[in-house]
Parts: structure tokens; sequence; C-alpha cells
């Protein structure tokens, strides 16, 4: 298991981060996502094998936010 965080803007309340989260942790692969409101971040516990960073990024993308 690796885990990833990642810097993502557009995030500024809990239904943002319940989104953010949610986009992650429904793929294949991704254990656990945790979003820091204050930091601007996403910690992501995922398995290298199944899913990559840059799987990650274009879900959170395709959920509305911008990936740094
Ligand atoms: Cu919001």
């Amino acid at each position: 298991m690796s885990t990833t965080v990642l810097h993502v803007e557009g995030m500024t309340c809990g239904h943002c981060k319940a989104s953010v989260e949610k986009a992650l942790k429904t793929l294949d692969g991704v254990q656990n996502a945790s979003v820091n409101l204050d930091a601007k971040t996403v910690s992501i516990d995922y398995d290298p094998a199944v899913v990559d960073e840059g799987i990650l990024k274009k879900a959170i993308s395709d959920a509305g936010y911008e990936v740094k």
C-alpha cells in the first residue's frame, strides 16, 4: 500500500471534502482518502498495483477540482 498527498484547489467546505473523498474511494485500489480543507490537501492510501497517481488525479479533476 502506498500513500500520496495531493494538493487540490477549489475545496471550500464539507461538501467539497465529501465529493473529493467519495470520488477517490469509489476507485478500485483506493483504501482511504482524507481531505484536509485547511491545508488544501488530500491524503490517499492506495494499492499501486491497481491504481496510479494519474488515475487519482483524473478522478479529482472529473469531480470538478483542480489538482496542483
Ligand atoms: Cu464546498
